[in-house]
């Protein structure tokens, strides 16, 4: 089962080659894989321009990192870009190893020029696909690749093995933005890729197509990753439908579906059947965003191709091989809510109610954040882009988040908290006011470095409830070193005497980010069992830098095997 993509785009007088390689060779148990990541820089050719961009070893996506659950991984990473750089692996839990998580000045400070830190963690209780990605300023626009976690040996997935798996990466082209120096919102996309191609439904790009060559009558697994900077997408294959098996890298009751909703920074797990017989025939795969709230998008389709062939010694001489013009997906329309909201309601855990999920039945503290877009002052004698000549701003519980400029989990570690943060952030909003109705007529954020303490094992029940200050919109929340369950969602205010009737404590689905129902309320719960320092924040890196983040602290137990591990001597210093 090997899966390998490989392309060749020609585009003006460039020639940019790219060749992921997964599974080869083949992860064994109980053993650590090592990879060495060297940051440069690649001229690459896209959409008739040329563009210099930071990549890993010169290959945009970057290399797929492949390991079995169990294995250690350790990858060395060397900064040869002015650049600083630091890497995130999306979705892996890192029990104990929060050094080695990514985000900047969260878990680590930069790797600078000319230095090198190795990333050094295991992968324990998980399988499926994940990505990892850079964790700082917009670099994960080049930065990125699949993370692809095989089950143990001789354990089986609990669906019927496939006949090939493909990892598919879905992202924008990458935007370098501007916004942060007018305060505005980012330019829109130039275009969507699949695979890194922006294929046929753009200027400049028809060759310049993902193809995948299928077989008649064979089950594919389709490892998608979101990793797109801004979008929430949503991804369909025409005349066929997909099976979704897995998502987040935690197995989901299987169910069938036209299209899929992949949020920024979500990944799914989908099967394939290809069409048993003739003719041969290709498909397009296809992905729009979903949009919501006020921003722009690019409202453009990405195509790839599924090119369903016998293979050509096989034809009978009379059929030619070439395509007839590929048939077209139907995807949920741009802003197709009720879409979504089936699509959330039909993701259920494997659990049963005889061997229910290990969702927390009791809740020791509960929060209420609110995550949305408001305002802050313009910078002085200036006229920013945001309304009425503010600067855009994002907050939860209307505080908008400060980087600090040394790492917390070091100032956490080494009793340095100091002058770095406090410990104060909200419990719950200090203002009640009707979040998605009328807005209040301030609409300025509170700023700060506020963390929130959780004692170890801490069942946390957390309510996100987007808000309407600047217009509702969806926001997919990731959160660092765990999964959580998600009990109940629901658009409007959350109503804490009714909702909770409804909770799924059974069969909820488990996964590391989750989309805020635009207009609406999600519930999370989660056990604090991973020690150290944990960055929340929208996946939507525009959003993420206006401020809506936060981090909690969860703190050691008193086993040796409930604390956080010291950090190697080659942390990046400040
Ligand atoms: C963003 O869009 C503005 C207006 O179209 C344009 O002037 C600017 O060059 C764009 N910035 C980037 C980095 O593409
Ligand atoms: C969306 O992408 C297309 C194709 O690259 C481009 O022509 C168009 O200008 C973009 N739309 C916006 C609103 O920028
Ligand atoms: C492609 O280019 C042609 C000619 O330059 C232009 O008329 C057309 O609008 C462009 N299409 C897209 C999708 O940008
Ligand atoms: C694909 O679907 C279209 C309608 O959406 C239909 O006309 C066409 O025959 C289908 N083709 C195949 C090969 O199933
Ligand atoms: C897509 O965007 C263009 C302008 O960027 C707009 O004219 C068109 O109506 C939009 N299409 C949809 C379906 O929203
Ligand atoms: C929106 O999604 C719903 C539910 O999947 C579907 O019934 C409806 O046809 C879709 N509408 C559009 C315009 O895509
Ligand atoms: C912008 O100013 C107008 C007029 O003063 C006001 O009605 C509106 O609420 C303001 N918008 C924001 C986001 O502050
Ligand atoms: C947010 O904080 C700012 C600054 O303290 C305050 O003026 C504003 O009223 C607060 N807004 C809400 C919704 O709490
Ligand atoms: C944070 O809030 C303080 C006090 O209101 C203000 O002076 C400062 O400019 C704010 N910082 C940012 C980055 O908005
Ligand atoms: C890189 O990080 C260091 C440490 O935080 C900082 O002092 C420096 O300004 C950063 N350099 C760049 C180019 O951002
Ligand atoms: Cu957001």
């Amino acid at each position: 089962m090997a899966a390998v993509y490989k392309s060749t785009a020609f585009v003006g007088v460039f020639v940019f080659t790219f060749v992921t390689l997964c599974l080869f060779p083949l992860p064994v148990a109980g053993i650590t894989r090592y990879y060495k990541f060297d940051i440069k820089l690649q001229n690459v050719a896209r959409l008739c321009h040329a563009k210099s961009i930071v990549t890993v070893s010169g290959q945009f996506p970057g290399p797929c990192v492949m390991v079995r659950e169990g294995n250690h991984l350790s990858v060395k990473v060397v900064n040869h870009v002015p650049n600083n750089i630091t890497i995130h692996w999306h979705g892996v839990r890192q029990l104990r190893t929060g050094w080695a998580d990514g985000p900047a000045y969260v878990t680590q400070c930069p790797i600078q020029k000319g230095q090198s830190y190795v990333y050094k963690f295991r992968i324990v209780g998980q399988r499926g696909t994940l990505f990892w990605h850079a964790h700082i300023s917009w670099l994960r626009a080049t930065v990125y690749g699949p993370l692809i976690i095989l089950p143990r040996l001789g354990v089986p997935y609990p669906f019927p093995k496939p006949y090939k798996e493909v990892p598919i990466i879905l992202d924008t082209e990458a935007i370098i933005s501007q916004a942060l120096q007018t305060g505005g919102g980012p330019n829109v996309s130039d275009a969507y890729t699949i695979n890194g191609h922006p294929g046929p439904f753009y200027n400049c790009s028809a060759k310049d197509t993902f193809k995948l060559k299928v077989k008649p009558g064979k089950t594919y697994l389709l490892r998608l990753i979101n990793a797109a900077l801004n979008d929430q997408l949503f991804f369909g294959i025409a005349n066929h439908t997909l099976t979704v098996v897995e998502a987040d890298a935690v197995y989901v009751k299987p169910f069938e579906t036209e299209a899929i909703l992949l949020a920024s920074g979500q990944t799914t797990n989908v099967l394939l059947k290809t069409k048993p017989t003739y003719p041969n025939a290709s498909f397009f795969m296809a992905a729009r965003p979903y949009v919501t709230g006020s921003a722009t998008f690019n409202n453009s389709t990405v195509a790839g191709i599924l090119e369903n062939k016998l293979s050509p010694n096989s034809l009978p001489s009379s059929i030619s091989v070439k395509n007839l013009s590929p048939f077209k997906p139907n995807l949920p329309a741009l802003s197709n809510t009720s879409f979504v909201e089936n699509f959330a309601n039909k993701l259920r855990g494997l659990a049963t109610v005889h061997s229910p999920a290990s969702v927390p039945q009791n809740v020791d503290k509960q929060f209420l954040f609110t995550v949305g877009l408001e305002t802050s002052q313009c910078w002085q004698n200036r006229t920013c882009q945001g309304p009425n000549g503010t600067k855009f701003a994002a907050a939860v519980n209307n505080v908008s988040f400060t980087t600090p400029t040394t790492a917390l989990l070091q100032a956490h570690f080494f009793g340095k908290s100091h002058g770095v943060y406090k410990t104060d952030f909200p419990r719950e909003p200090k203002i009640r006011f009707d979040y998605t109705g009328t807005p209040p007529d301030n609409t300025m954020v509170n700023n700060g470095t506020k963390l929130l303490v959780l004692p170890f094992n801490t069942n946390v029940e957390l309510i996100m409830q987007d808000t309407s200050i600047l217009g509702a919109e969806s926001h997919p929340l990731h959160l660092h070193g765990y999964n959580f369950f998600v009990v109940g969602q629901g658009f409007g205010n959350f109503d804490p005497q009714k909702n909770p009737n409804n909770f799924n404590l059974i069969d909820p689905v488990e996964r590391n980010t989750v989309g805020v129902p635009a207009g609406g309320w999600i519930v999370i719960r989660f056990v604090a069992d991973n020690p150290g320092v944990w960055f929340m924040h929208c996946h939507i890196d525009a959003h993420q830098s206006w401020g809506l983040k936060m981090a909690w602290i969860v703190l050691d137990g008193d086993l040796p095997n409930q604390k956080l591990s010291p950090p190697a001597d080659d942390l990046p210093m400040c």
